[in-house]
């Protein structure tokens, strides 16, 4: 498959807690989205019992990681109460660290959450807003999680109000370039940053396009995930309603590790996990370090 010609050589594993996740292959994240609001799947998994049963499925389906979050970012989505989301995610988490072996992520960006969901087991914390609590990298650094460094333009509750950029790859990457950097100088190890354009967030489907189309750029500062599973940018181009867009879904996964992406967040984890096996076997070689999916 096509290189992604990043100059820098990236860390082929990625610091979690206790765990360390290889990146030579591409890595999948199954969404658990405890919340009733979440665009595709609010409400689905709001009962604890029901959320442990569908993440113990998501591991079944074969998820490297499961990214437990309880507070929706969709467009538009007020905040929640720390103490809501800290009842939403924490019992869920608890549960899940007793019964599964693949890393745990929280979905937050409160650094009490993060501490709380840590403590009960999480592994990495996925911050939507990079960083943005000033106590965020301090709970990040004692306790050597994994983190996710991700643009968004605004908050979600206005951030799809009219985004403008110049340059949509230029600004996203000096950005996530500086917040790289403000990780760096808190203390937080190279190992453990993975970084994320932040596909919908606070950006039209031409601004989607954009980023997904210069992925390398972004891979020569760090390892990077792409979210772009059932997105509306998806459904603006093929037409499909939130729960038909899985052919969209796929093939924006493959794409993204086209280009250099080493981590997946979705929903559709099996059919997602299939489609990755079958471009890495079309490839031929299954390394990334030989420029192509595994
Ligand atoms: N998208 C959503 C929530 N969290 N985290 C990261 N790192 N990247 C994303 O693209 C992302 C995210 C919104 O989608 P969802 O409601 O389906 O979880």
């Amino acid at each position: 498959m096509p290189a992604a010609s990043a100059t820098v050589t990236q860390p082929s594993e990625w610091v979690c807690a206790k765990h360390r996740i290889s990146l030579v292959r591409p890595r999948i994240m199954g969404i658990l989205n405890v919340t009733p609001d979440s665009f595709s799947d609010g409400g689905c998994w709001l009962d604890p019992e029901v959320a442990v049963a569908r993440g113990l499925a998501l591991v079944a389906e074969g998820a490297d990681i499961l990214d437990i979050g309880g507070e929706s970012t969709r467009p538009g989505a007020a905040a929640v109460p720390e103490e809501e989301e800290l009842r939403r995610v924490v019992p869920v988490m608890a549960a899940l660290a007793q019964q599964v072996s693949v890393p745990l992520s929280v979905d937050t960006r409160h650094a009490s959450v993060a501490r709380a969901a840590l403590a009960a087991g999480a592994a990495i914390v996925n911050d939507v807003s990079a960083l943005d609590d000033p106590q965020m990298a301090a709970v990040v650094r004692e306790a050597n999680a994994g983190v996710v460094l991700m643009h968004m333009r605004g908050t979600p509750a206005d951030m799809q109000r009219a985004p403008h950029y110049d340059d949509v790859v230029a600004e996203v990457r000096a950005y996530l370039a500086a917040r790289l950097e403000t990780a760096l100088a808190a203390g937080i190890s190279r190992a453990q940053v993975v970084i994320d354009p932040g596909i919908g967030f606070g950006k039209t489907t031409a601004h989607n396009l954009a980023l997904l189309g210069a992925l390398e750029r972004f891979a020569e500062l760090a390892p990077v995930l792409v979210g772009a599973s059932r997105k509306r940018f998806i459904g603006e181009i093929t037409g499909a309603p939130a729960d038909g867009r899985l052919a969209g879904s796929l093939t924006v996964a493959v794409w993204s590790l086209m280009r250099g992406a080493a981590i997946l967040r979705v929903h559709d984890v099996a059919a997602t996990r299939a489609a990755v096996t079958m471009a890495g076997a079309l490839c031929g070689v299954v390394d990334r370090e030989q420029n192509c999916v595994g």
